[in-house]
């Protein structure tokens, strides 16, 4: 984006955001540079770019003028140093746990966290001695708490995946600077359209690009947002180092998305608020967590530090599981599919799908219950999202 002398907003930034300077041909959208490699003008060119001495491109694993275009938006929404782009979500989750754990250290983290973040701690990164637990972080008690001599990182997903749960971002920020400890947020349930948690004291921000900010479904990526030069460095290198790069191909596409985000979240949101008050009413419904209800236990802690209350509800039908499969197998609109944030509407079934690999006990103790349906609402017309969440409740068995 070419020098502008005030800060633009959240719309235009996402839609001008890391566009070239100068384009070459008067391109209005940003070039995808398909090529693995670049080219030096002498040795010493080569030698200087590789030594940090001179800016410029040597490797897309390294970095890329598209990817770096779609970093550069994403960086400046979140009002980070810089941006990292990875492969998948997963990428940027575990490459920041690689980044900032040595062995022998250990993470704090939110309960109710997506079901993969979660086990790539309790089963892979323990194999070298990294320590992990688990709590409620809705309550900034647990995570004092929690804290031990070996703690490096506080972790949270605020809103979490998939109960909805809110976390206090400047609350965990004052613990972790209490504590000398580092603030991680995974931001993919609020976008930074709604969510920006390095103002709030956040030290890195984390995304599954695949969610709101592609927004259509049909592409996987990553981004980590460092707040500094310090961390950015730390973090890139091990990026680098581990490969779990993004493709130039896959950042044009996320690029195109992201600058449709302020309206494809504005949409869905004012559905996602009709259909959770739709929700409650239901006499088939027995709860309905969404951060933009009254009575959700951290609704007024969403509302300070959120823009909006997002897109994505969890709900309980009255005859529990049975009930809930009723509901799944009965819906013609929305989609029985994971992931969430695209155009269309989703629902699943998270104790079976997105979270099975979480043993059972450990998910219930983090309030995923069973019966919990989620459900990622799209941009579709409110009164047919209605009419069709409204038919498969109604296919339950009165009486049971
Ligand atoms: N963080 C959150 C909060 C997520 O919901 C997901 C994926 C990831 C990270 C990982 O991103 P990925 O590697 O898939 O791009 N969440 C999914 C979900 O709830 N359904 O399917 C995937």
């Amino acid at each position: 984006m070419k020098e502008k002398a005030k800060p633009m907003h959240k719309s235009t930034v996402s839609i001008h955001a890391g566009n070239l300077e100068s384009p070459i041909f008067g391109e209005v959208s940003m070039p995808i540079f398909q090529t693995s490699t670049f080219s030096f003008p002498t040795a010493e060119e080569g030698a200087a770019r590789f030594s940090g001495e001179k800016n410029g491109y040597v490797y897309t694993r390294i970095g890329n003028p598209t990817t770096n275009a779609l970093e550069e938006c994403i960086a400046t929404l979140e009002k980070g140093y810089a941006g990292m782009g990875t492969a998948t979500g997963m990428a940027a989750v575990t490459t920041v746990f690689l980044a900032l754990l040595q062995q022998g250290t250990h993470i704090v983290s939110t309960g109710s966290v997506y079901g993969a973040t979660r086990m790539v701690l309790e089963k892979e990164f323990s194999r070298f001695g990294i320590k992990s637990t688990f709590v409620d972080t809705s309550d900034l008690n647990n995570i004092k708490q929690a804290i031990l001599p070996d703690t490096r990182v506080i972790y949270i997903e605020t809103p979490a995946n998939p109960t909805i749960n809110i976390t206090d971002i400047r609350g965990a920020a004052d613990i972790a600077r209490k504590h000398d400890l580092l603030l991680v947020v995974d931001n993919t349930f609020a976008s930074p359209y709604l969510q920006r948690p390095l103002e709030l004291g956040a030290d890195i921000v984390v995304h599954s690009l695949t969610k709101f900010i592609n927004g259509h479904s049909d592409v996987v990526g990553g981004m980590i947002v460092a707040k500094n030069e310090k961390l950015y460095r730390k973090v890139k290198e091990v990026l680098n180092l581990f490969g779990g790069t993004m493709d130039p191909h896959q950042a044009w596409l996320v690029l195109r998305g992201v600058r449709t985000l302020p309206l494809r979240v504005e949409k869905a949101q004012e559905n996602a608020e009709k259909l959770a008050q739709f929700l409650m009413q239901h006499p088939k419904v027995a709860w309905v967590n969404y951060p933009g209800l009254p009575d959700h236990p951290q609704h007024q802690i969403a509302q300070k530090q959120m823009d909006g209350f997002g897109t994505i509800i969890s709900f309980g039908v009255k005859n529990g599981l049975e009930g809930g499969k009723v509901v799944l197998n009965n819906v013609k609109l929305f989609t029985l599919a994971v992931s969430l944030g695209g155009v269309e509407s989703l629902i699943e079934h998270p104790a079976f799908m997105t979270h099975a690999s979480v043993p059972k006990s450990e998910r219930e103790d983090a309030g995923i219950l069973d019966e919990l349906i989620r459900i990622s609402v799209g941009c579709e017309d409110y009164e047919d999202l209605r009419d069709d969440l409204d038919q498969a409740i109604n296919k339950i068995p009165s009486g049971v």
